[in-house]
């Protein structure tokens, strides 16, 4: 299998986390490919996904598989891992769920940075959407929390983990581990599984300077 990838993209992470679950990390050749929605699309990424987005999968048959929903449903039935995405309906749809609310996340915080990129151009109707629906959806998952760490591990906690991840790694300042006590502590605890430990992102500096970077983050205590 061939996998169009970054080692700074959060839902590279969601296939990586799988791949390490289910032992397949060995059976890919990783491509470094870099994915920027706010530049002209990479032409090798558009040969095997059209949206022009990470990750991607070709399979040994020569299927092109996008998004990670996709790449990760393949994997575990392929590793027949279902435990990670249950066939019973509703631990399947909890787990849906919960992909559903951590890829919108990550989605968010993606766009969120892209729009701050364009410095005093940003709109601060959108910007201040992005941090409205952050806030909402983190509150979210501290109510939820303790169901999270009561439901066996799987497809929706890796969702969770990767929106997680992406906040520490752009917003590491923002402060909401104090403010959601319930949810830090179930992250400390998923991030010490051996899949999601061994995945953690890593910024190679490869990609566009992070203008996003050098204007003003949010802090989770405070309201906007
Ligand atoms: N829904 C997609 C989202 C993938 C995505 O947004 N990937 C980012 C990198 S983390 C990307 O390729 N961005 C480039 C673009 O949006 O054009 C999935 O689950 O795979």
């Amino acid at each position: 299998m061939k996998l169009h990838w970054s080692p700074r993209s959060p839902f590279v992470r969601k296939v990586n986390i799988v791949l390490e679950e289910c032992g397949l990390t060995d059976a890919v050749e990783r491509v470094r490919s870099v994915a920027v929605f706010a530049a002209p699309p990479n032409p090798e990424i558009l040969k095997d996904n059209p949206l022009g987005k990470i990750p991607a999968l070709i399979t040994e048959d020569g299927r092109k598989l996008f998004d990670s929903r996709v790449i990760c449903e393949y994997l575990i039935t392929r590793a027949d891992r279902d435990d990670l995405l249950p066939d019973n309906p509703d631990a399947r749809i909890k787990h849906l769920r919960w992909q559903a609310l951590g890829d919108g996340l990550t989605d968010i915080l993606l766009l969120w940075r892209t729009e701050r990129g364009r410095g005093d151009h940003a709109d601060p109707v959108i910007l201040a959407a992005f941090e409205t629906k952050t806030r909402a959806a983190l509150a979210m998952l501290e109510k939820e929390s303790a169901e999270l760490a009561q439901t066996g591990f799987g497809l929706g906690h890796i969702s969770v983990v990767c929106a997680l991840g992406q906040l520490d790694f752009r917003y590491a300042d923002c402060g909401w581990k104090p403010a959601l006590p319930g949810l830090a502590v179930w992250y400390a605890e998923v991030s010490q599984r051996p899949s999601v430990a061994a995945t953690a992102i890593v910024d190679d500096g490869d990609g566009p300077a992070g203008a996003a970077d050098a204007t003003p983050s949010f802090t989770y205590g405070t309201t906007s």
